[in-house]
């Protein structure tokens, strides 16, 4: 039957879905709602239908086709508040999308990162020290402080600047500013502009927030402009001294900033998701803690200041762990992509119109058992083996999003990522908390709730 007509849950006036996800379990109502309309519904919310695509044969579809482009969603609209046309708010077409691109992909490569490695070393160290001198034998807040861990080490691999997560006791009022600015902006996104308006209060924080964050990033940019220091290596020199290969030109300070504030937007409460989810996988499963435990005994032999390519490509299991923990668990649930002519998508040719919107529903893909089988909820690094992955779709795995619009951070966040769990397998003894049970926190990313784990010096 070519053509079909996509399905939709019950709609109401005026209001559509949006009734369906709206309240305080957003994310555990979106999951509801994809599982149960999968593999491919619409959605009204908004006075939008946008379609929701749930399994890997609509995703490849998608995503293999020349008429799909990322679309920078409603809630990337407002995050373009603070973010402007930085990489990850961009729209493709926009000058300086590929712009920025040119010249920050050389920065992001994986020998690129190697040399941020003891500035990652020097942060994970500091997170030891707190656990050691303040935190023995206790129990720790691990999204809390692996959140602390990535926002300092994309500080002062961005610009050189310290939010001292560890060494303070307050928390840094940017950290506040950012945790703000994203959740306001999911939250004005499905609120109609007029009612928004009258938000007099959460509008002021909201934009404080936003102009204390340029302020400081500003100052940053002009302190270094004024002292330049080409032996830094940190991303804001880079930006300041490159030009752009097919334009010959440079990047304006203004998207400067917006690319700094991007970094640790995009860049912090993912990858601390991943390495919540990772410790939780590890502590509940004695024979990956025994295999990372191996893995990283062997990494540190010589120390931190010794680490090579060599040795990292040598950590088989924790890659192969790491990217299990990316598919059951992708803390970017899911992306969207628009298309530019009246088109088709899947086997069954489910009619898409230009300019509609598609929600590609990472989350469920990566669960689709005509890709991963009948366990695929089940959690087992085997899935990456390198000659199981060599017989899969790239599309089959999502958590880094795909195309020319893929993240430029995917081997920052993996390479910290295993070099945290190394070192603070190395150093602690881990427990999860007694009786804990495993739930997702209601977040603009996906991470496990109050995961509270204990930490023993070795
Ligand atoms: Mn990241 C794009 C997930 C770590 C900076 N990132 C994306 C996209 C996903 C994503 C998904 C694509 C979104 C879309 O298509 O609309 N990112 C992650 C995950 C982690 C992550 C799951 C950690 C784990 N990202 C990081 C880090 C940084 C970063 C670390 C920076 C230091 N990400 C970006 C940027 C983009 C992006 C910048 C936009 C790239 C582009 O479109 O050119």
């Amino acid at each position: 039957m070519p053509n079909p007509k996509i399905p939709h849950p019950p709609r109401l006036p005026f209001l559509g879905n949006t009734h369906q996800i709206m309240g305080k379990e957003v994310v555990a109502n979106m999951l509801k709602v994809t599982k149960e309309n999968a593999p491919i519904f619409e959605f009204s919310m908004s006075g939008h239908k946008d379609i929701y695509i749930c399994n890997n044969e609509l995703a490849d579809s998608v995503l293999t086709s020349p008429h799909f482009h990322k679309a920078v969603s409603k809630p990337m609209q407002q995050i373009r508040n603070f973010g402007g046309d930085g990489l990850f708010t961009a729209w493709s077409h926009e000058p300086n999308w590929q712009k920025a691109h040119n010249i920050l992909m050389p920065g992001f490569s994986r020998n690129a990162i190697l040399s941020y490695f003891p500035i990652m070393v020097g942060c994970i160290n500091q997170l030891m020290d707190t656990w050691r001198t303040k935190h023995a034998g206790q129990l720790i807040d691990i999204q809390g402080d692996m959140n602390k861990l990535t926002f300092d080490v994309i500080g002062l691999c961005g610009f050189d600047y310290s939010f001292e997560g560890f060494t303070k006791e307050e928390t840094h009022p940017f950290v506040h500013a950012m945790e703000l600015a994203l959740n306001e902006s999911v939250k004005r996104a499905f609120i109609p502009a007029p009612i928004r308006a009258l938000r007099f209060q959460k509008n002021k924080k909201y934009w404080a927030s936003a102009n204390y964050m340029a302020n400081l990033v500003d100052e940053i940019i002009q302190h270094r402009k004024a002292n330049p220091d080409s032996s830094k290596t940190d991303f804001l020199n880079l930006m300041l001294q490159s030009v752009d290969k097919d334009t010959g030109e440079q990047l304006s300070d203004e998207n400067v900033r917006y690319q700094i504030v991007t970094f640790l937007a995009a860049g912090h409460e993912t990858t601390s998701g991943l390495l919540s989810f990772a410790f939780y996988e590890l502590l509940r499963n004695p024979e990956y803690l025994a295999k990372a435990k191996a893995e990283a005994a062997e990494l540190l032999a010589n120390g931190t200041d010794a680490i090579s390519m060599k040795d990292l490509n040598k950590l088989d299991f924790l890659r192969k762990f790491l990217m299990e923990t990316l598919r059951l668990y992708p803390p970017v649930f899911m992306f969207t992509v628009y298309a530019d002519k009246d088109t088709t998508i899947g086997a069954k040719q489910y009619p898409v119109k230009e300019k509609q919107m598609v929600r590609v529903f990472t989350y469920h893909i990566h669960r689709d058992k005509a890709v991963w089988g009948e366990n695929a909820d089940q959690f087992d690094p085997e899935n990456f083996d390198l000659s199981r992955m060599a017989k899969r779709k790239k599309t089959t795995f999502l958590a880094f999003g795909s195309g020319q619009r893929t993240c430029i951070g995917q081997h920052f966040a993996l390479m910290e990522a295993m070099l945290t769990i190394c070192m603070v397998l190395q150093n602690f003894d881990l427990e999860l908390a007694e009786g804990y049970q495993f739930e997702l926190a209601n977040n603009v990313t996906l991470r496990p709730k109050d995961l509270k784990i204990r930490v023993t010096p070795k």
